[in-house]
């Protein structure tokens, strides 16, 4: 297999209130991929900062933190030939409405700010996010 990749994979505090972390989990699997390492975690503050510290300063980004911590997300390591763009796709567009149908968050979101789902957009961004949230694998 060439170019095996690890990549982030979050269900965020809206995908686990419409339990639909099997149905995403499945969605990843069906494709081929692996789950490598899985958490459920009560999101703190500091972790969230630095999750979105790309956002800092952007008129969103409190609305960001707030979400993110406002009840537990599934944290998960996705492994396999191409992962990063792989679950991107498989999540969809940022924004559910440009999101195609079949897409996790076409399918199960309608505004950009409870999307359901978050995944790693780079190879670089998956590393530094992986150690953030997955410390214990370093
Ligand atoms: P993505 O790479 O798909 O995770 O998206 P971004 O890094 O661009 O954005 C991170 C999160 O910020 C998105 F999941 C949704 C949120 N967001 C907003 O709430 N409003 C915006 O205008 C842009 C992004």
């Amino acid at each position: 297999m060439a170019n095996v990749e690890k990549t982030l994979v979050l269900v965020k505090p809206d995908g686990v209130k419409k339990h639909i972390c099997g149905e995403v989990i499945s969605r990843f699997e069906r494709k081929g991929l692996i789950l490598h390492s899985v958490k459920m975690i009560q999101v703190p503050e500091e972790l969230a900062k630095k999750h979105y510290a790309e956002h800092a300063g952007k008129g969103f980004f409190n609305d960001l933190i707030s979400f993110i911590t406002s009840g537990p997300v599934l944290a998960m390591v996705i492994e396999g030939e191409n992962a990063v763009a792989a679950v991107r796709q498989i999540n969809g567009a940022t924004d559910p409405i440009k999101a195609v149908p079949g897409s996790i968050r076409g399918d199960f979101a309608t505004s950009i700010d409870e999307n359901v789902v978050h995944a790693s957009d780079a190879p670089e961004t998956a590393a530094r996010e992986i150690a953030l949230w997955f410390p214990e694998l370093n």
